[in-house]
């Protein structure tokens, strides 16, 4: 099986318990499963993270994915759910904390994974300790995959440090230090950039959590104002959109050139019909679990991403519910 010479990939978006959908998915891509293994006789699937959390079927979504992990079947990545619940088991004995605060509002989170794992403490383990190995970042011939944000600079400096693309519980725990290399490498990889909201203005999310930072896009390019970098599904107030960017927050934006390879991120909540961000970015989160499509771009070696590649299920809001 893994001696398979691949003819493309299909890189895939945030699951989030939709297990019905993925399979609907899987098999509209020609997937299918022989004895528990989804498999292609030519293509790879890879997983952009994000595979907990929230929805109706999570243990059955991590079961797919790993057993596809483990046949060389497909890849995943880790997004910011796998690395909020690791960090939320991760203790820092110097600290006599765990990584991520045990508070109501990050118990909230991850509650429906905890609660769908509960009667399975084996299969957990399992899961814990596969997460902890995926994949922060993914570079592959031609092109690239990350959870939300490809930071070339930072991808770099780990590259060169530790030389693989997972992260060890050393590093994560370092992470707690928001501002230390770990710290800004995970948030990054798994979040994102973002940016603060001026003093006092905070933007209520569709998820009803009240935000002082709004979310950005880390391909800005000559950027004046927040209506060019601002990326999120929640509109900014509308008097914000033209307020022109300081000198010091231009300074803190990031770029992803046009001569770069094509990079596939997740993460984003995008609505609507699927279509590339620039012509070598592509996000394929369209919230699925939001009763939006579970989206995948069949990706063939092309050097400029084109639209009429994606493909994508709608969420069946009687079986993913
Ligand atoms: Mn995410």
């Amino acid at each position: 099986m893994k001696s398979k010479i691949f003819a493309g990939f299909d890189i895939i978006g945030d699951l989030h318990g939709c297990v019905f959908t993925l399979i609907r998915l899987l098999e509209k891509l020609g997937y299918s499963d022989v004895n528990g293994i989804f498999s292609h006789p030519k293509r790879q699937a890879i997983f952009v993270g994000d595979l907990v959390d929230r929805g109706p079927h999570i243990r059955e979504v991590v079961k797919i994915v790993k057993a596809m992990v483990d046949a060389g079947e497909a890849e995943c990545l880790m997004g910011n759910h796998e690395y909020n619940i690791l960090g939320y088991y991760l203790w820092l004995p110097e600290r006599q904390s765990f990584l991520r605060a045990h508070t109501a509002h990050h118990h909230r989170l991850i509650a429906e994974t905890i609660d769908q794992f509960a009667p399975y403490p084996d299969e957990w383990e399992a899961a814990l300790r596969w997460m902890q190995d995926l994949p922060l970042f993914l570079e592959k011939p031609g092109f690239r995959v990350v959870h939300a944000c490809w930071d070339e600079a930072l991808i770099q400096r780990y590259k060169q440090e530790y030389g693989k693309n997972t992260v060890d519980v050393n590093f994560m725990r370092a992470s707690v230090d928001e501002d230390s290399f770990p710290g800004l490498f995970m948030d990054r990889l798994t979040r994102g950039t973002d940016m603060p909201l001026p003093a006092g203005v905070e933007v209520l999310g569709r998820d009803g959590v009240s935000r002082d930072r709004f979310r950005t896009k880390f391909w800005s390019q000559s950027a004046n104002t927040y209506a060019d970098v601002v990326f999120q599904p929640d509109p900014l107030p509308d008097y914000m959109l033209y307020t022109p960017l300081s000198d010091e927050e231009k300074s803190r934006l990031i770029t992803y050139g046009e001569e770069q390879p094509p990079v596939f991120v997740g993460h984003y909540w995008l609505q609507g019909r699927p279509r590339i961000l620039m012509p070598n970015i592509a996000c394929l989160d369209y919230s699925a679990v939001k009763y939006g499509r579970l989206v995948a771009y069949r990706y063939d070696g092309e050097h400029r991403l084109e639209n009429d590649k994606f493909l994508w299920v709608y969420v069946d809001p009687q079986r993913d519910d």
